[in-house]
């Protein structure tokens, strides 16, 4: 099936007539191609962002948010269509998909129609000078949005939601291995009212349509998710000209357990925020500190568990762990389980590849615990992307605190603890953006998402997102 770019509402090839294979992770083969679209395709997305942004921008708010409510009942309305879509493409289990996946890109929608509302700005009354400033949120104009492959229409949609609802026209660009929710976006955004060139959407590689989208001269603002390499590379392009960047990037993420938990609750949880998406998740936590009191007891327990994970063809319905995203990604994860061999760490379970009977040439691996001995060992350092995590006794909560924050990364960390001062203590501590306390993943629209150091720069979600989509302008006026 051949992918097209939607332009001005409309599906179109790429001018160069350049295109590039589409795989299925699930059993390595072909399924379809999507444009590696040219400069000259990003200008022709351009074009209809510019020309439709005078209107879009005056729109209401009420016309926009029932636009956006709208393409969010559509996308439920889809649900299986697009759940399905979305497995065939990344690999991932069906039941994820259809449970977390497009379920939370309608919420994407819904919330960011329902948030721009609610939006407003402030006014500051200057006393004793008979002057009032008041501040104008104005959108930005065209701007750009690249997404990953992980997480593929959730992530899409997390960017384009905001941008549009704050009155932006867009071009956007999803991973070239995971286009297909993207693509059939398209039609449900025609369906849902949503006027021709406010959203745009280009298919290809990055070093072609990815760099056309963030060297283009008024493309003023670029929200990108992905690798911490390709970020550094967006920021040096884009800062000479002063673009607005949100680079939302890899994590290292440390998972940090006291024996006063609640052990079961916490192995459980555990055992998802180690190996869902097949760990490629960048909020996954990989990086496992395990108070040294309980640590032979939760060695035992949490390896017991994980063989019990099914590593399977991802339209099962009883499958657990589906194929990784690409053959190229698969050796990359492989060859981190032979560099943590190398530092003389131990394979508790996994490590292998899996031959599914039938997919035999898909990429599927086995949930992976490494045990290692000092957290500075490159499995411990550097991001995997992949269903292995590392796991390490602490003695101490010093101790544990400078080895979560001894590591290039800083998005997100879990604590399990009954002990409220320390959670206090530490959350202050963790050099992250985002903490969960006895739980992962718990998400709430509304709150800051993002990193620090090499995890990116600025938080996108709830008014966040909003205020990275506008700009704020002051006006004063003397009475
Ligand atoms: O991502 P890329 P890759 C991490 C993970 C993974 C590594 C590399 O560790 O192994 O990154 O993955 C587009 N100009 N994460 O190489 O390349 C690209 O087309 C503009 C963490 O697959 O960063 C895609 O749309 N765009 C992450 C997007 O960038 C460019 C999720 C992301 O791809 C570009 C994914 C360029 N020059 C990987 N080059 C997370 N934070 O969740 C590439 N792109």
């Amino acid at each position: 099936m051949n992918i097209q770019n939607y332009i001005n509402g409309k599906f179109e090839n790429p001018i160069s007539n350049e295109w590039v294979d589409n795989y299925n992770p699930a059993n390595g083969e072909v399924y379809g191609q999507i444009p590696n679209s040219s400069k000259a395709d990003v200008e022709n997305a351009y074009i209809a962002a510019k020309s439709e942004f005078p209107s879009w921008s005056q729109t209401t708010l009420e016309e926009r948010s029932k636009i956006l409510v709208k393409i969010s009942e559509l996308l439920e309305a889809n649900l299986e269509r697009f759940a399905e879509a979305e497995s065939k493409d990344n690999g991932k289990p069906i039941s994820l998909a259809t449970a977390v996946d497009i379920p939370r890109a309608a919420s994407n929608f819904r919330f960011f129609g329902n948030a721009i509302t609610q939006f407003s700005s402030e006014s500051h009354e200057t006393i004793g000078q008979n002057a009032i400033n008041y501040t104008l949120r104005q959108p930005i104009g065209v701007v750009g949005c690249i997404s990953p492959w992980n997480l593929p229409l959730y992530l899409f949609t997390w960017k384009i939601a905001p941008a549009i609802a704050a009155g932006n026209c867009v071009v956007a660009k999803p991973s070239e291995i995971t286009p297909m929710t993207a693509y059939l976006l398209g039609d449900i955004c025609n369906e849902a009212g949503l006027p021709k060139g406010v959203l745009n959407i280009v298919h290809g590689l990055g070093s072609t349509t990815g760099q056309a989208i963030i060297e283009h001269p008024d493309i003023r603002a670029i929200s990108f998710t992905g690798g911490t390499e390709t970020g550094a590379h967006i920021a040096k392009v884009a800062a000479p000209m002063f673009k607005k960047l949100s680079l939302e990037l890899g994590g290292k993420n440390p998972n940090i357990i006291f024996a006063d938990c609640d052990y079961n609750d916490m192995l459980e949880t555990t055992v998802r925020s180690s190996f869902s998406n097949q760990g490629q998740i960048c909020l996954c936590g990989s990086r496992i500190f395990i108070e040294a009191s309980i640590y032979n007891k939760f060695k035992k327990d949490f390896v017991e568990k994980v063989k019990q994970l099914r590593v399977g063809h991802p339209s099962e319905k009883s499958t657990n762990i589906g194929a990784l995203v690409s053959k190229q990604h698969l050796e990359k994860v492989k060859n981190y389980i032979e560099i943590a061999k190398s530092e003389n760490s131990i394979i508790l379970c996994g490590g292998n590849e899996v031959s599914v009977k039938g997919y035999e040439n898909g990429y599927y691996l086995q949930p992976t615990i490494i045990e290692v001995k000092t957290d500075l060992c490159r499995i411990n350092q550097e991001e995997v992307f992949g269903p292995v995590v590392t796991i390490m006794p602490f003695n101490t909560e010093e101790d544990v605190l400078k080895m979560a924050n001894q590591v290039k990364y800083g998005l997100s960390a879990t604590i399990w603890t009954n002990d409220l001062k320390r959670t206090m203590r530490m959350s202050k501590l963790i050099e992250v953006g985002i903490i969960w306390i006895n739980t992962w993943m718990l998400r709430d629209l509304r709150t800051p998402f993002g990193g620090v150091k090499a995890s990116g720069i600025g938080r996108e979600g709830g008014f966040e997102a909003l205020r990275f989509f506008t700009e704020a302008k002051n006006v004063c006026i003397k009475y």
